[in-house]
């Protein structure tokens, strides 16, 4: 498996707000028996909106959490109070992720940006309440609009796992034991070099709730850049980490050098692609745990003074400062990241409410049933939905559209007679010719 294989998928399940309902109501006042309409409009259902954050780095925290929804509008009320629209419900993924509907397998958005947000369902068009009904010959209009319910769908995630930070070195210094000390990572560990044949790549938590990505690269060799030991690979991989973790086995267990390890693999580097160098480095001195205390400081002061660079001596196998060094890989991607979060994101337009389009002219069919004759349709189930048929003046309206649209000419077409009963929706009548 190569790097570009490490990939993060989560399905999860969004719903925006419902509409709320508009009222109807009637003005109220003393002397006046009976005022006008005073029904307010529904607030608007929340959107559910992605944004990306540089700060994450992975996908996890959805496999805890799969279902979000965002609040629902509030109902309208008396005196033209309208109600609240819902709060939106805007989720954090990681910089990287690539959003498709789970259903068509579409690509919603490739959210590459810090503060790039997109949205991925409209809430509900809240209803129009009933002071927008009224006319000359209806001034007291029974009827209002019901909010529209929110859009919902399943979406997939999808993160191509990037590390944050690489732990490049010799061959055989610790690197697959320090990312299995750190991380949830378990690569093979063995006391010979190029155990390590592919990148692996470890999720590393802090106690703060900051999490990073680190990969274990396998070993570096002398002319590593021209291809030996599959070096050039490797590079290529290490061109892609944020911050370097660069790791020597201070304790030079095959008799080694490790003022000269740090000068080959900083040759190979620089050989390889001299902006490597310009990489946040981090200096870890391992197996601390081999060297009596007076030898360890004699050589770490070496290193320092000939590296000139920030230093943590740690043990993979005692554990010793591994936490300092989690710390220190934190401290050094965090300020990385800083930088990401600088590019402007590109701007964000929220779309309108979502409101079915309802039709003045459309077709139905009759379905006959032991209960009587149902009138059903796509349209038919709209308008029912938009208008609650049990105040009168939309149950009027409604019928009339309807037989505008031919309902009797096609009740009696299928066979209705005198006294039969008729069903829209919960409500229903007696057919007469
Ligand atoms: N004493 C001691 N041994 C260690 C320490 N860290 C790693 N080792 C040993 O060093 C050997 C090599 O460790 P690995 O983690 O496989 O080294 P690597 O850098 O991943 O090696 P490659 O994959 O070959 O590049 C193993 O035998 C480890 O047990 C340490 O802190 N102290
Ligand atoms: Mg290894």
């Amino acid at each position: 498996m190569q790097k570009e294989d490490f990939v993060d998928r989560v399905l999860i399940h969004v719903k925006a707000g419902d509409g709320g309902n508009g009222a109807v109501s009637f003005r109220r006042e003393k002397y006046v028996p009976k005022g006008g309409p005073d029904g307010g409009d529904g607030g608007d259902g929340g959107f559910v909106i992605l944004r990306a954050d540089a700060s994450l780095s992975t996908l996890l925290k959805f496999k805890y959490q799969k279902k979000f929804v965002a609040q629902d509008g509030q109902h309208g009320r008396g005196k033209k109070q309208a109600g609240k629209s819902g709060e939106d419900l805007i989720i954090d993924v990681p910089v990287g992720t690539v959003v498709k509907d789970a259903k068509s397998g579409e690509i919603i958005a490739d959210l590459d940006r810090h503060g790039m947000m997109v949205c991925v369902v409209r809430g509900g068009k809240g209803g129009r309440g009933n002071v927008h009904f009224a006319t000359s010959t209806l001034r007291a209009p029974r009827i209002a609009e019901s909010g529209e319910r929110g859009e919902e769908r399943w979406l997939e995630l999808e993160l191509k796992l990037l590390a944050d930070a690489g732990l490049i070195g010799f061959p055989n210094v610790g690197k697959s034991s320090l990312i299995a000390a750190m991380s949830n990572a378990r690569p093979k560990i063995a006391d010979y070099p190029f155990t390590t044949l592919i990148p692996n790549l470890g999720v590393v938590r802090l106690n703060s709730g900051m999490e990073y990505v680190l990969a274990d690269i396998p070993g570096l060799i002398e002319g590593a850049h021209k291809g030996s030991g599959l070096g050039n690979l490797f590079l290529r991989h290490i061109e892609r980490c944020s911050v370097l973790v660069h790791v020597i086995d201070i304790a030079c267990v095959e008799g080694r050098n490790f003022l000269k390890d740090y000068d080959t693999i900083m040759e190979e580097l620089s050989k390889y692609n001299i902006e490597l160098l310009k990489k946040p480095q981090i200096l870890v001195a391992n197996k601390i745990d081999l060297l009596e205390e007076d030898e360890l400081e004699k050589r770490l002061e070496k290193l320092k003074q000939y590296t000139n660079r920030e230093i943590v001596p740690v043990s993979a196998l005692t554990r010793q400062n591994i936490d300092i060094l989690k710390e220190k890989i934190a401290q050094f991607v965090g300020e990385s990241k800083l930088k990401l979060k600088m590019l402007p994101a590109p701007p964000f337009e929220k779309p309108k409410p979502f409101k079915t389009k309802l039709e003045l002219k459309f077709d139905f069919e009759i379905v006959k049933t032991k209960e009587g004759f149902v009138v059903k349709g796509e349209q038919v189930e709209a308008w029912l939905n938009r208008y609650s048929i049990e105040h009168r003046d939309a149950l009027v309206r409604f019928l009339e559209l309807l037989e505008k649209n031919g309902l009797s000419e096609r009740l009696k077409q299928a066979g209705a007679k005198d006294g039969d009963t008729v069903w829209i929706g919960s409500y229903d009548f007696e057919y007469h010719e």
